[in-house]
């Protein structure tokens, strides 16, 4: 962890300006009848979850080029986790995979105390085959043709309910890499059968305080088809399954173009939108960091959420998912958290009474133009000033490196070899 005489001496040296910066944006926000106050504590309040995966270096299918210092297992990356929250104050809680993750829960518990982090949604993993286990998923899970397999895949699941229930998470959530890679592998219909027979039955073992995420994506590592390939499934999954069951929509798993937030309001006009996905991509499934590739869709994105918040009971989960191959994970998680963070601010800032105006009277360009005033609305200031006040980094980066954090782990964690490939 970062010691508190860093970020006090950083913070020190950034705190009149960041003053200054706080004290215009709050003049300018006034005269639009904004209290800058009332919108820095709802950021201070938000919180993004971070995945335990992203701490450790992705990839691609050909190859992968790990860091110093990676974690050698989820209790290194719990620390790094802790290191992401402390600096940020924007990442509460930290999401397991498992069984990478898998440990006894009275251990989990104690370290999350140690750094200060609760956990978010189980992540179960029925795409890849572990060394002990009995049937292969080299032709999908929970819709495999062969019912041992499925039921394999059943149990694996049920077991991450029981993992999590013990360490105070409150959701699951499936993802499936099942589909094909040639048009008549698989019977669509029968494929999907098979699946609601399976998913019905990891429902069924769903603690009633629990909410079942399914997460949608429209190929990889299937080519040909995938069997939950895109939000209409997603939804007839959730509606199939029943009131626990909602959707997880992950920014980077539709096509280019897609209008994802018109999806983010049809699922929740009906009440299923379960929970995001935050990451970025500009040609597919690119997993690239949150805002560096269309930080106006994130924006389109949290207007549909700041537009529902008055919902009763809306409360969807919020996560990264995203893979660093070029970066110091423990950087990308903290920009994009703040990204998220930032996105939420600008949507707060839009004028909704004036908004439903323009739209009651069809009057297109002063709509979208008062939409954009929230989006061009510099709230760095708000950002930096919550972090201050939660006594995190008022420039996370920049202590960060400071600190030399990445080194000191460096030199307890033997060096990860290169050799394996690809992203999992
Ligand atoms: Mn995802």
């Amino acid at each position: 962890m970062i010691t508190a005489d860093i970020i006090e001496q950083s913070n020190a040296r950034a705190e009149a300006r960041l003053r200054a910066d706080y004290a215009a944006l709050g003049e300018h926000l006034d005269r639009r009848g904004i209290d800058i106050a009332a919108i820095k504590a709802r950021v201070a309040a938000y919180g993004v979850a971070v995945p335990s995966w992203g701490v450790g270096t992705g990839g691609t299918r050909f190859a992968r080029f790990p860091g110093p210092g990676e974690p050698r297992h989820i209790f290194d990356k719990l620390e790094d986790c802790g290191v992401i929250q402390q600096l940020t104050r924007a990442t509460p809680s930290v999401s397991l995979h498992i069984p990478w993750d898998a440990q006894p829960a009275a251990d989990l518990n104690a370290k999350a105390e140690e750094v200060g982090l609760t956990f978010d949604a189980m992540n179960s993993n029925t795409f890849q085959d572990q060394p002990d286990q009995a049937h292969s998923y080299k032709f999908g899970s929970l819709s495999h043709t062969d019912a041992a397999t499925r039921q394999q895949a059943v149990e694996h699941n049920i077991a991450c309910i029981d993992l999590g229930a013990q360490i105070g998470s409150r959701a699951l959530t499936i993802w499936v890499g099942d589909g094909s890679n040639f048009p008549g592998q698989a019977n669509f219909t029968r494929q999907f059968e098979r699946y609601l027979d399976a998913a019905g039955q990891v429902y069924a073992a769903l603690p009633d305080d629990w909410t079942l995420l399914t997460e949608h994506k429209m190929y990889e590592p299937a080519f040909y088809s995938t069997v939950v390939q895109d939000w209409g499934t997603n939804l007839l999954i959730a509606q199939q399954l029943g009131a626990k069951a909602k959707c997880l929509v992950d920014l980077g798993h539709h096509a280019p173009n897609v209008n994802i937030e018109m999806i983010v309001a049809r699922l929740r006009q009906f009440g299923k939108l379960g929970g995001f996905h935050f990451n970025d991509s500009k040609y597919g499934d690119d997993d690239l960091d949150t805002g560096s590739i269309d930080p106006y869709r994130l924006f389109l994105v949290f207007n549909e959420l700041v537009e529902a918040e008055a919902d009763p009971g809306f409360a969807p989960m919020h996560m990264l998912d995203q893979s660093h191959n070029v970066t110091d994970p423990i950087e990308s998680l903290m920009v994009s958290a703040t990204e998220v963070q930032r996105a939420y601010a600008q949507a707060l800032l839009v004028d909704r009474k004036a908004l439903d105006g323009y739209q009651e009277d069809n009057d297109a360009l002063m709509a979208t133009t008062t939409l954009k005033a929230g989006f061009r609305t510099d709230v760095e200031p708000i950002l930096a000033m919550a972090r201050l006040e939660a006594g995190g980094a008022v420039d996370p980066v920049a202590v960060y490196r400071a600190s030399g954090y990445r080194a000191q782990v460096a030199a307890i964690r033997p060096a990860v070899s290169g050799a394996g490939g690809g992203i999992v």
